[in-house]
């Protein structure tokens, strides 16, 4: 196997673009598809200021390191979740990353901010801890961009990420979500930040690659609370049909963004309001965040007056 490039020996085969690369093209490679994903959704300018939730995953350390080898000043924000025996590795593998490169990063520990961990919010939910977990990062992160003046939050969901999203969304008809799934979300009035995505053009196995060739040490274990989660099974479907067709999953998700989701934006248009506790746009008179973290604050506290203080 040769490098596309150079036609040195390739360390890498990236069978949807019918090539193979040598580490230095590899990393290339990758830094030109968020270039251009940058470029081509608009997503910001070298001005405005970025900031991205950062896990310890691969991914979002992996892009970290591209928008900075691209110029980009990106700020770090990582959550703690709470989650006993993958929180405190995730944390040391973001802080090991920002440190070396002398980047900013702010941590927000969950419980200490807001009173619980994400075990817990599932467990007084009755939610899937993924589900608990997604709508607390979503909120939070975006609480963090507005509150320190941030133009832009950055996410790194990749194109598996996406794809898999997008399936789960189209096998349930989950048409307010087909609608607003977008590489750029754009920022509103009543407190949104911009989100955009900027790895939606390179895949898991391509973030991992890139992150060992770049000498990136990231937290590999997966979150143990990830079991049955159904973005993880959809990967794995989506992944057969990759390996049958490559390039599929990259034309299901691009394909819908250019012909397929305009007839759901023209079909849903949702009023946001105020939540009535916190003030975040909602569609209801309570936002999810206030409501899972008012059950959650409930269950907490009648555990600890049931074992006695
Ligand atoms: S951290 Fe949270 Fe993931 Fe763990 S609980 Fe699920 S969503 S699996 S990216
Ligand atoms: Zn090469
Ligand atoms: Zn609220």
């Amino acid at each position: 196997m040769k490098c596309r490039v150079c036609r040195g020996k390739a360390v890498i085969e990236v069978r949807r673009h019918n090539a193979a690369f040598c580490r230095d093209h590899f990393v290339e490679h990758v830094q030109r598809q968020v270039a251009r994903t940058i470029h081509d959704f608009r997503m910001f300018s070298p001005t405005e200021r970025l900031v991205l939730g950062v896990s310890g995953g691969k991914d979002s350390l992996a892009l970290w390191d591209v928008l900075t080898d691209l110029g980009y000043r990106v700020d770090g924000v990582y959550l703690d979740l709470g989650i006993d025996g993958y929180s405190p590795d995730s944390l040391t593998y973001s802080r090991r990353f920002a440190e070396k490169r002398g980047l900013d990063l702010e941590v927000v520990d969950l419980k200490h901010r807001y009173g619980f961990s994400i075990p817990e919010a599932a467990k007084a939910s009755r939610r899937t801890p993924c589900s608990a977990c997604g709508l607390s990062k979503r909120y939070i992160l975006n609480q963090v961009a507005e509150e320190g003046g941030y133009d832009v939050l950055v996410m790194g969901h990749n194109l598996d990420d996406e794809a898999a999203t997008l399936f789960g969304n189209v096998l349930q008809w989950n048409v307010g979500y087909l609608a607003r799934q977008r590489p750029v979300l754009p920022a509103s009035d009543d407190g949104l930040c911009r989100k955009v995505k900027p790895l939606v053009r390179v895949a898991e196995r391509e973030t991992a690659a890139y992150a060992v060739l770049r000498g990136i040490e990231y937290e590999v274990e997966e979150c143990p609370m990830a079991a049955g989660n159904t973005i993880n099974r959809y990967k794995e479907w989506l992944n057969r049909l990759e390996d049958r067709s490559p390039g599929l999953k990259a034309q299901f998700l691009f394909g819908f963004w250019e012909r397929g989701q305009q007839g759901f934006t023209d079909a849903e248009s949702v009023e946001l309001t105020t939540c009535t506790t916190c003030g975040a746009p909602t569609t209801g008179e309570v936002c999810a965040f206030c409501r899972l973290q008012a059950v959650t604050l409930v269950e907490v506290g009648r555990r600890r007056e049931a074992a006695g203080g």
